[in-house]
């Protein structure tokens, strides 16, 4: 196998089979696209994973309500999952599933390696549970709740605020706690592994007060990957349902098969570049994974991005609140790009953010049909009045463009490292910001060099016909340079454009950088007009 470009393995949360999903998970499985089809973009080898986290009480018990076992539950509920990652534009490249027998070998193998490492002891457990965060909760996390203080009251879960169950089992423990020091200094001398600088300094603040070790088996859930190992005596276990959902991320590259040519794949792609989570599930993530990884020899993820939850009416969006929406309903009214944009647009990555119908209906109408959609079609449109419906003839010479042309290149020339420090920041409404700098000084270039009245005497007048053509060729590369950079979070419409403008598709190009320079439209392409990319809304 040939590796001639560097890897960039990126990843989202294997979310839970119990129900179809909603806008919350569809937010971060968003996110990691955009990112995944811009560094594609820029050249990387990208692969992008998601997935399914199939096992466990909670989907257990959903399957034992529905009348089904829980094999045939996620069977059925999988195919949700995928469908509405098409329907998004999901560009994942691999697609795990936790009930593969690839996923049962890896998870066994890292429980032996744990186990002959020390790593992994016989203990008991007696606490809380969370069954729907698939979560334990020590007595210090419950202190405010007086209830919690004896085993007959039912405290609730400090995440969820669902009523906790108390748990007394024999088990299999992980010495979670051997490694605090290890992760203050992994962190320490790495700050970026953790982002944004709020979360990491959650994490710290949750490792400096103090880890237990970590309950990896249950003895009452049969619904999960048997423990590789029984001692005399004792029923078969399952493993912990996050132990076993942490190591997607690592079977999904090869970890954990004798293959050579898995093993080769794992040295190339591990560790991953980033794993993309919400800030609910930070802890698993940023201190049991990294301790799990480390006790087993291998190197950990060079980042975990946490972002915030979308808020609806100041609560976050889950099923559980019944105020979750599929990503479908707003898809039909506002096309795959529309939905794609406002949420990378309107909600900062890192922070909560509300959403509503409203600041949908106004970013779709002002952004994409006025700014957008709206320099698209004028732009086309006088192309084929004007210009027989072609790129009229310009080298794109600086020195004829003129003091309002050499402006707009400007902000064109401009963009590519105020594009590559906004995603390299997770920034993705800064992208985004940038870029419509162009797309309104595109618009601003047309007002001032009024192409329209240039045509009025373009015909006996050789300079305002040339004048004419330059500020038509310039406004069309603006917008070609618009529609690549919009290709990650708006594939389809940059790729319809591009196919208007007689190019490639924006989504196909691997070098960003050189493909944004000005003046590589072709004279005499084409240009469709072409249906308006947007139609404007009521709200
Ligand atoms: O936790 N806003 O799965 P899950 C933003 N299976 N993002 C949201 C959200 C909201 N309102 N609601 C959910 C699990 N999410 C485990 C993960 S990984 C090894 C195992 C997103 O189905 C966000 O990414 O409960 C959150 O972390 C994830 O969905 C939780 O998904």
């Amino acid at each position: 196998m040939t590796r001639d470009r560097r890897s960039y393995y990126l990843t989202t949360p294997i979310y839970y089979v119990n129900d179809v999903p909603h806008l919350g998970t569809a937010y971060t499985t968003l996110a990691a696209d955009v990112m995944a089809r811009y560094r594609r973009m820029c050249g990387h080898d990208v692969l992008f994973l998601t997935g399914l986290d199939e096992h466990g009480q909670k989907i257990e018990q959903a399957a034992t309500a529905a009348g089904y076992s829980p094999q045939q539950w996620v069977d059925k509920l999988a195919p949700a999952f995928q469908e509405t990652w098409q329907m998004l534009h999901i560009s994942n490249d691999r697609f795990i599933r936790t009930t593969s027998v690839q996923h049962k070998h890896s998870v066994q193998e890292l429980a032996r390696r744990l186990l002959d490492s020390g790593d992994i002891y016989r203990g008991s457990y007696e606490g809380w549970y969370c069954v729907p965060d698939e979560a334990y909760w020590n007595q210090k996390d419950l202190a405010d709740q007086d209830k919690a203080l004896s085993s007959d009251s039912q405290p609730l879960c400090p995440d969820c605020g669902r009523p906790l169950k108390y748990v007394v089992e024999e088990n299999w423990f992980f010495r979670l706690s051997h490694y605090a020091d290890f992760l203050l200094q992994y962190y320490e001398d790495n700050p970026q592994a953790v982002q944004p600088e709020t979360r990491r300094n959650e994490v710290l603040s949750f490792i400096r007060s103090g880890l237990h070790d970590l309950s990896i088996s249950r003895a009452n859930v049969a619904w999960g990957i048997p423990l590789p190992w029984t001692e005399e005596g004792d029923a078969p276990q399952t493993m912990y349902v996050w132990f076993d959902a942490l190591i997607n991320y690592i079977t999904a590259v090869g970890f954990g098969t004798d293959d050579d040519s898995c093993a080769e794949e794992f040295a190339y792609r591990w560790p991953a570049q980033v794993h993309f989570v919400g800030k609910d599930i930070i802890r698993f993530h940023c201190i049991i994974w990294p301790a799990m990884l480390h006790a087993a020899g291998l190197p950990l993820p060079r980042q975990v991005f946490a972002h915030g939850h979308l808020l609806v009416k100041g609560e976050k969006m889950s099923k559980s609140k019944g105020n979750a929406k599929t990503p479908a309903e707003l898809v039909e009214r506002f096309g795959v790009d529309g939905y794609r944009y406002y949420f990378m647009r309107d909600v900062a990555f890192g922070q909560d953010g509300s959403i509503s119908d409203e600041a949908m209906v106004q970013r779709f109408n002002g952004d994409l049909a006025n700014d957008w959609g709206n320099l698209v079609s004028r732009l086309f449109s006088m192309v084929g009045k004007y210009c027989a419906g072609k790129v009229p003839a310009y080298g794109g010479d600086p020195t004829t463009e003129g003091a309002e042309g050499a402006v707009l290149r400007q902000v064109a020339d401009d963009l590519y490292d105020r594009v590559a420090d906004a995603y390299s920041r997770f920034d993705y409404s800064g992208a985004l910001n940038a870029i419509w700098d162009l797309v309104r000084a595109a618009n601003r270039y047309l007002e001032d060099s009024a192409p329209w009245t240039l045509a009025k005497n373009a015909e006996d007048d050789q300079t305002q016909a040339d004048a004419l053509a330059q500020v038509l060729y310039s406004a069309l590369e603006a917008v070609r340079i618009i529609a690549l950079y919009t290709a990650p979070v708006m594939p389809s419409t940059s790729d319809e454009v591009c196919a208007r403008l007689g190019l490639a598709p924006a989504t196909t190009e691997i070098d960003l950088q050189r493909k944004t320079q000005w003046g590589q439209l072709p004279a005499g392409n084409e240009v469709r007009k072409g249906e308006p990319l947007f139609l404007r809304m009521e709200a």
